[in-house]
């Protein structure tokens, strides 16, 4: 950049190369690989137009390895001087490293910032210097798979392996894809399945089902990590851990629970979501005296004048089925696809 031995001091593109440069260091920061790529490649192009200066867009966009994204850029260089974008990449490079940290798995806001105030900027840095757990290495070995969107079909494809087995191990398993590729999603962060078995009351009676399925998965080469695993009834049973198709598919996110048939239905809208449309439901079973959670729909839990508390929770009006859920809270019920808010 200050460096003035090469040939770029008397290369007519140094000012279009040093800007350039800028944001290339910006990416590489953010660890934007592909940016940085791209950003490398037109670079070394420019370097080599040493005898003429680009200043269109079009000229750039001639030249070998130089798209129409960085050929606007390299206009707007030469009839700025510099670049908006790097302008607003340096007012707030601290949300895009805090964006960075945030997706890796088990990381809050405040280990995000702790890393931050730090001095740590890459994932490289935190590989380097950072005491990571397990699960905040497997996490960042596989950062851009498992932070890039699932396509609906793979979705499909892992959901139907997943069934395929646990169809081999108990035939009365129910398993189904909530989420929002329930709702009817192109692309999935995740895969979540939604497990139960008629005549179950308990999710802990399907506690051994599941650590079949595991031990299978992981055997077929399925599965691929664990991140956790619940096994009391009161955390509610559930997996979460990664997985990919066999051979060689991308790391993807996957969450496994169990839920009694009693709880089905409130599980699946739980776990169908979209978030807001789950808090708007129980602001409206709220509203109503009652109280809805991921196992079901309680009644009397309205304190105060001549209302008791029966339970802790109250007691269940309803839990097995999504449309009587819907039915109790007096609300006209809506297809998963139509949950988006
Ligand atoms: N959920 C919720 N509140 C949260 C987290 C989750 O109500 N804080 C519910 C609603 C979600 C469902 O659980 O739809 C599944 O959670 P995901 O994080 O997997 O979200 P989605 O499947 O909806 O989206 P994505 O495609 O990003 O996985
Ligand atoms: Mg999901
Ligand atoms: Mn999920």
């Amino acid at each position: 950049k200050d460096n003035p031995s090469s040939s770029s001091a008397s290369n007519p593109n140094a000012r279009t190369i040093e800007v350039l440069q800028s944001m290339c260091d910006y990416y590489t920061k953010i660890n934007d690989h592909w940016r940085i790529t791209a950003y490398r490649k037109a670079i070394t192009t420019l370097r080599q137009q040493t005898t003429k200066k680009i200043t269109t867009a079009e000229e750039a966009y001639t030249l070998p390895n130089i798209g129409h994204r960085i050929a606007d850029k390299i206009e707007e260089i030469c009839n700025t001087n510099t670049l908006r974008r790097l302008n607003y990449a340096n007012q707030e490079p601290m949300d895009k490293v805090l964006d960075l940290f945030l997706k890796i798995h088990d990381v809050g806001l405040a280990r995000a910032n702790k890393w931050i105030s730090q001095g740590y900027r890459t994932l490289d840095d935190l590989v380097k210097k950072a005491d990571l757990t397990s699960n905040q290495k497997i996490s960042i070995e596989h950062y851009t798979d498992l932070t890039s969107r699932i396509p609906r079909a793979e979705v499909a494809q892992l959901a139907a392996f997943v069934q395929r087995e646990a169809f081999l191990l108990d035939p009365d398993v129910e398993l189904v894809v909530g989420g929002s590729y329930r709702r009817g999603a192109d692309s999935s962060g995740d895969v979540d399945f939604i497990i139960t078995k008629r005549g179950t009351s308990s999710s802990s009676q399907l506690i051994p089902f599941m650590n079949s399925l595991i031990s299978v998965l992981y055997e077929k080469g399925f599965l691929t990590a664990t991140l956790s695993q619940s096994r009391r009834e009161s955390e509610g049973s559930k997996f979460l851990g990664c997985c990919r198709l066999p051979p060689g598919g991308r790391w993807r996110r996957i969450d496994l629970l169990l839920v009694p048939e009693t709880e089905y239905g409130a599980a699946l809208i739980y776990f169908t979501g979209n978030d807001i449309f789950n808090r708007s439901l129980r602001l409206l079973a709220g509203k109503k005296g009652m109280r809805l959670n991921q196992r079901g729909l309680f009644g009397g839990v309205m304190r105060g004048k001549g209302r008791v508390k029966v339970t802790a929770e109250g007691e269940l009006v309803e839990g097995g089925s999504e449309r009587r859920i819907f039915e109790v809270l007096g609300v006209r019920w809506r297809a998963p696809e139509e949950r988006w808010c």
